[in-house]
């Protein structure tokens, strides 16, 4: 008997072997260096190692495959503008071992899925195009024009072309993102879902409605000039290393810092520059004046609570808002303001699980700085009132004038290094009409406007067969998606499932009746192509545009491009009637940044702007306070307390990131700044709580969800004791995703509310 779908899916129970300490309060420092320099020997050559740290994030070199956060526009660390997590990354990347034909033959899919994640990650990078017929129990080689043949039999043979859906991960380039669109809008569908429904959605949602535009406002050198800086559900020190080094900055220079976070995260706390040696000796930087431990989803209570506290110093003193960017830019603020008096303070601090003593310290710094930048992450998004935070943040932003000003604005941090990129050049399942107008100007083909399904209707639409192939540009669906058993078997009902990736991971193993791996060069890897080794280019979260070159040699010759992948789809599918020539592209990357120049805003120029080393900031309103919105001015917003209750005994669980993995890719089984050690399998708990329910330390207990009387269920965690709020819970993803209800997701954003999952603890 075969394995179920829902087998495969689910990550194995065993445990390993738990060891915890004391969470540190300092982060990065020689620890990570260490850290760092172990990974990148255990799994890579040292030379390819020593090659790859010089040129990460160095003008002409390559962008770090980590997370998108900015790099200096000036001076870049002669050591690398480096991290910890992002040699992780590329060590991951650049592995010096391959799977090709053998492997597969070896191991059939169903002991595959016995693997953990981290095992089948470390198995090595793909190396050959791979087929699983029908029925096969054995992955089998194919060659590359066969797949596309398949894959352009099984497109050709729908009776809509809305009947397949076509995923992408944010690290696909520019280039090769504007082509896939391109490809599935001539092909005829709009069903692009991307991971950015999973992530910053609900920012992007929230912005373009409030201020015009979905993405942040500030630049790096903001962050320097900041008063003050929020940093809101976001834990920077696993997440993004490197901006603690901007915040460094911001202290150094007279700014302040606020955490607002469930957590006692490390790197709010504390920070030693590992670039810089005299701060490895002294030991660091003190990065938060303030740290709020909010209750998870506490925080449009918390905001309402200042500003509640904000309206009542202006109406005494007439000195705290900024009236005359009010009047001239802003729209709603009566509205707003009387909105505002039905709220009733201590309701809000209660709601937001806040002391009134850190209450007031917080509202001070809030108060006395008039350049603020509010940074926030998952925290904030993964909520079914998502975008009522992020709204609540810009009501605070546009009360103080901080919006538009050097020091001040707004910086969703984004996740994926080219997520950002990716939505800019046309993957998005509900792109605007303006662009779908010059896609058709540009190519003579009429794409559709109606919007196309998001991830979580991709995977409704799969479960009840309305779906029947899905292409994955990218990525890890089955475990990055939310209710993984109803998940497994949305893919196990496809005709066809297609991945193209760089390492094995769950979702070749839970695949429609026929499945592909289509395997792809990495970031770090050169591109040769007909015209010479091409250059490709990427977004980072603060909208600049620069290029990224492979320095190392492909790690085996089987591999394709993402861009030659989707040129061959495209050809092999839409054959007599394209009218796009296809197989020039992949020739010279140069004719997709020509096309790009002219179908998408900001950027003219491109192949030639690209060539400044540190690339070219696109334009963005907000910086020069013009907002494109409905009412051509920035919006205030009305936004609800969220009401939910918990039931007794329910504990509100966020399911989060260790230190050791990049989303579903494990590097190893440790949470060094958490303390714990060897295992992912735990949950962390109030003490309080713990005893209530009569738990001991390491005690193991089954997770229970009920959503609209649904069961899910997660057996096998560890207890863990930890300094975070009452009635919260934290785990990690993707363990617990099966608990995860498809139908709980940010309003509008349709981002599953994965920070806020209901459940109980049971014991055994
Ligand atoms: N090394 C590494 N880097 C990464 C990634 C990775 O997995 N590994 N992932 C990349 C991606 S795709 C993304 S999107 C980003 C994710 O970056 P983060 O958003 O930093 O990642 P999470 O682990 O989801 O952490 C969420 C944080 O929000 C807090 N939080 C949870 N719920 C609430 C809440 O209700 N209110 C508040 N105020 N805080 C809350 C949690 O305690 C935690 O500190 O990182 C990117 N960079
Ligand atoms: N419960 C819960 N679920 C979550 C989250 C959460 O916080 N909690 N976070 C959500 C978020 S923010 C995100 S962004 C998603 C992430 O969802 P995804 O982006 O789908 O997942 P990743 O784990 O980043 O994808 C890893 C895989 O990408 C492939 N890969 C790596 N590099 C490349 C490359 O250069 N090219 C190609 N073609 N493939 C490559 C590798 O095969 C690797 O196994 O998960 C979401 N899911
Ligand atoms: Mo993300």
């Amino acid at each position: 008997m075969h394995k179920t779908a829902q087998q495969k899916a689910s990550t194995p129970q065993e445990f390993k072997d738990l060891r915890t300490t004391k969470p540190p309060t300092n982060s990065v420092g020689l620890g990570a260096v260490k850290a760092a320099i172990k990974h990148a020997k255990t799994y890579m050559n040292t030379s390819d190692a020593v090659k790859l740290s010089l040129k990460i994030n160095q003008k002409g070199g390559f962008d770090c495959p980590g997370c998108a956060w900015p790099d200096p526009d000036d001076e870049r660390s002669s050591l690398g503008e480096y991290c910890e997590n992002g040699m992780k990354a590329i060590a991951e990347e650049a592995q010096n071992k391959t799977i090709g034909v053998d492997f597969f033959k070896q191991f059939s899919v169903d002991q595959l899925s016995k693997m953990s994640d981290f095992e089948l990650g470390k198995s090595g990078r793909l190396a050959k195009p791979m087929h699983l017929p029908k029925g096969a129990s054995h992955y089998q080689p194919i060659s590359w024009s066969d797949a596309f043949k398949k894959v352009a039999q099984h497109l050709n043979a729908l009776q809509s072309p809305d009947e397949a859906t076509f995923y992408t991960s944010g690290r696909t380039t520019n280039e090769a993102a504007f082509l896939y669109q391109l490809f599935v809008r001539e092909f005829g569908t709009t069903n692009l879902p991307d991971c950015s429904n999973m992530c910053h959605e609900a920012s992007g949602n929230a912005l373009s409605e409030t201020l015009g535009i979905g993405k942040g406002s500030v630049t790096l050198d903001d962050l320097y000039k900041a008063e003050l800086v929020i940093v809101v559900g976001q834990n920077p020190a696993t997440n993004h290393p490197r901006m603690l080094s901007a915040l460094e900055k911001t202290k150094q220079n007279g700014g302040k810092i606020l955490a607002i976070n469930p957590l006692p995260e490390a790197g709010l706390i504390k920070f030693t520059n590992p670039q810089k040696p005299l701060k490895l000796i002294t030991g660091g930087t003190k990065l938060s004046d303030v740290f709020v431990p909010v209750t998870i989803n506490g925080d449009v209570a918390f905001f309402k609570a200042v500003l509640l506290k904000l309206l009542e110093k202006e109406e005494s003193t007439g000195r705290v808002f900024d009236k005359a960017f009010i009047n001239e830019y802003t729209n709603g603020y009566s509205t707003f303001i009387s909105d505002l008096k039905t709220y009733n303070f201590n309701d809000c601090l209660e709601a937001s699980g806040v002391s009134k003593a850190i209450f007031d310290q917080a509202f001070k710094l809030i108060l006395n700085n008039n350049k603020i930048i509010v940074c926030w992450a998952m925290g904030l998004t993964q909520h079914e009132n998502a975008i009522d935070n992020i709204r609540e943040i810009v009501n605070l932003l546009l009360v103080k004038g901080s919006i538009g000003k050097p020091g001040a604005g707004t910086c969703p941090v984004r996740g994926h290094s080219n997520v950002q990129g990716d939505r800019t050049v046309g993957i998005w399942e509900a792109a605007p009409k303006a662009f779908l107008n010059k896609i058709e100007a540009k190519y003579g083909f009429k794409p559709k406007i109606e919007h196309g399904l998001t991830v979580i209707e991709s995977i409704k639409a799969m479960y009840e067969g309305k779906i029947k192939v899905f292409f994955g540009l990218g990525g890890n669906f089955i475990s990055a998606v939310p209710d993984t058993a109803y998940s497994a078997q949305a893919m196990a009902n496809c005709d066809l499932t297609v991945h193209v990736s760089t390492k094995l991971n769950r979702s070749h193993l839970v695949t429609g009746k026929e499945a592909l791996i289509f395997p792809c060069l990495g970031r770090s890897e050169k591109d040769y192509q007909k015209t010479g080794i091409q250059t490709q280019s990427v977004e980072n979260s603060m909208g600049v545009v620069s290029s990224t070159k492979g320095i190392l040699e492909p790690c085996s010759e089987h591999l394709l491009s993402e861009v030659a992948v989707v040129c061959g789809i495209a050809h092999a599918t839409l054959k007599e009637r394209t009218k796009i020539n296809w197989l020039a592209y992949k020739d010279d990357y140069a004719l997709v940044r020509d096309d790009i120049a002219e179908v998408v805003n900001g950027f003219k120029d491109y192949n030639s702007k690209l060539k400044q080393p540190a690339g070219f900031y696109l334009p963005n309103g907000p910086r020069e306070r013009k907002f494109k919105t409905k009412t051509g001015k920035a919006n205030f917003t009305k936004n609800k307390l969220p009401k939910w209750k918990l039931k007794k005994g329910e504990l509100v669980m966020m399911t989060i990131r260790s230190h050791d993995q990049f989303n579903t890719t494990i590097y190893g089984l440790d949470d060094r700044y958490r303390g714990v050690f060897n295992e992912r399998r735990v949950i962390f708990m109030n003490r309080e709580d713990m005893k209530l329910r009569g738990l001991k330390e390491r005690q193991v207990v089954n997770l229970k969800s009920e959503f609209n009387s649904t069961i899910r269920k997660a057996n096998n965690f560890k207890v863990i004791g930890y300094d975070i709020p009452k009635n919260c819970c934290a785990t990690y993803f993707p363990e617990t995703n099966v608990l995860v209800p498809l139908g709980s997701f940010a309003h509008t954003a349709k981002t599953p509310a994965s920070k806020s999952v209901r459940i109980t603890v049971e014991t055994i």
